[in-house]
C-alpha cells in the first residue's frame, strides 16, 4: 500500500498524527478548516479542485497511538469535540421512508441477530489493517426492523457528533458485510473508535464507516456525504474508486 507523499499531503480523510510532524499546530488546523478548500489550496501551493481539504484532528492528547486496543488504526474525526455517550444513554434513530419508525437502545440492538466479520480496514489515504475483527447488527436485519417502503432507495447516517453524514444504495445497504457495529477488536466500541455505536462498511474505504452513529434515515435517493461533498466518491469500494489500486478488502 504505497502512499505517494503527493497523495498524503493533499488529503483528507487522513490528517491522523502524522500531520502533527508537520509541525501545525491542532488550532491552527482547524482555522484552516473553516476557511474551507481555497486556504488549503494556497497553503500548500496546489490549484484548488485538485485535492480535497482535510481536516480530520489529530488526537491532542497524543495517547490513542499508544492504546494497544487502536490495532494500528489511526484516530479521525472532523470536530474537536467528540462525541461522548454513555451506553445506557444511546439512541439509535431509524426514520424517513420506513413502514415502523424507531429508536434503538443499545440493549435492544444487542437483541437483534448478531453477525461478526473480520476484514481488512483500508483508509483511502494509504494504511490498512490487516484481519479486524467486528461484531454488532447487519444492516439488512435493522432495516428489516423498520420495513422500508417501495420508494425507499438509499440510506443515509447521521453521526452524535453533528457533521459527519454518509450514505449508501439501498442496494449497498442489504449487502452481507454491512454493519451496524456494537464491537470492534474484541471489545465494545470505544469512545475514540466512535462508540457506543458506529458504522463498519465492510467492502469499502475507512470514510464510510461513520463513527457515533445517531440515525439512520431512509431515503429516495443517494444523499453525498460529508467527504463526498468535498470530492470523494460515494461508490467507494477498495481498489475501485477514488483513483486507487489497492487490494480490494
Ligand atoms: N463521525 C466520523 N466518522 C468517521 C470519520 C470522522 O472523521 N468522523 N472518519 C472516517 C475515516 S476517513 C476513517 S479512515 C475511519 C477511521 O476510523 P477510526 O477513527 O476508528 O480509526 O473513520 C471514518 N468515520
Ligand atoms: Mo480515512
Amino acid at each position: 500500500m504505497d502512499d505517494a507523499p503527493d497523495e498524503a499531503q493533499r488529503d483528507a480523510p487522513d490528517a491522523g498524527p502524522d500531520d502533527v510532524s508537520a509541525g501545525v499546530p491542532v488550532g491552527r488546523r482547524i482555522v484552516l478548516s473553516m476557511l474551507g478548500l481555497g486556504a488549503l489550496g494556497v497553503a500548500f501551493g496546489r490549484p484548488i479542485g485538485d485535492g480535497i481539504a482535510s481536516i480530520t484532528r489529530a488526537d491532542p492528547t497524543g495517547l490513542s497511538q499508544l492504546v494497544p486496543a487502536s490495532g494500528g488504526f489511526r484516530y479521525y474525526s472532523v470536530v474537536s469535540n467528540d462525541p461522548v455517550i454513555p451506553p445506557a444513554d444511546y439512541r439509535l434513530a431509524v426514520s424517513g421512508l420506513v413502514a415502523s419508525p424507531r429508536e434503538f437502545t443499545l440493549a435492544e440492538l444487542g437483541g437483534l441477530p448478531q453477525t461478526s466479520i473480520t476484514r481488512d480496514f483500508q483508509c483511502v489515504t494509504g494504511w490498512r489493517v490487516s484481519d479486524v475483527a467486528w461484531s454488532g447488527v447487519l444492516l439488512r436485519d435493522l432495516l428489516a426492523a423498520v420495513a422500508p417502503t417501495p420508494q425507499a432507495r438509499a440510506v443515509a447516517f447521521d453521526s452524535y457528533d453533528g457533521e459527519y453524514t454518509e450514505s449508501l444504495t439501498l442496494e449497498q445497504a442489504l449487502r452481507d458485510d454491512m454493519l451496524v457495529a456494537t464491537s470492534m477488536l474484541g471489545a465494545p466500541v470505544t469512545d475514540a473508535h466512535g462508540g457506543p455505536v458506529r458504522l463498519f462498511v465492510g467492502p469499502m474505504y475507512g470514510y464510510k464507516s461513520l463513527k457515533w452513529l445517531s440515525g439512520i434515515r431512509l431515503t429516495s435517493q443517494v444523499e453525498p456525504g460529508y467527504w463526498e461533498v468535498r470530492g470523494y466518491d460515494a461508490d467507494a469500494w477498495v481498489g475501485g474508486s477514488n483513483g486507487r489500486s489497492d487490494e480490494p478488502v
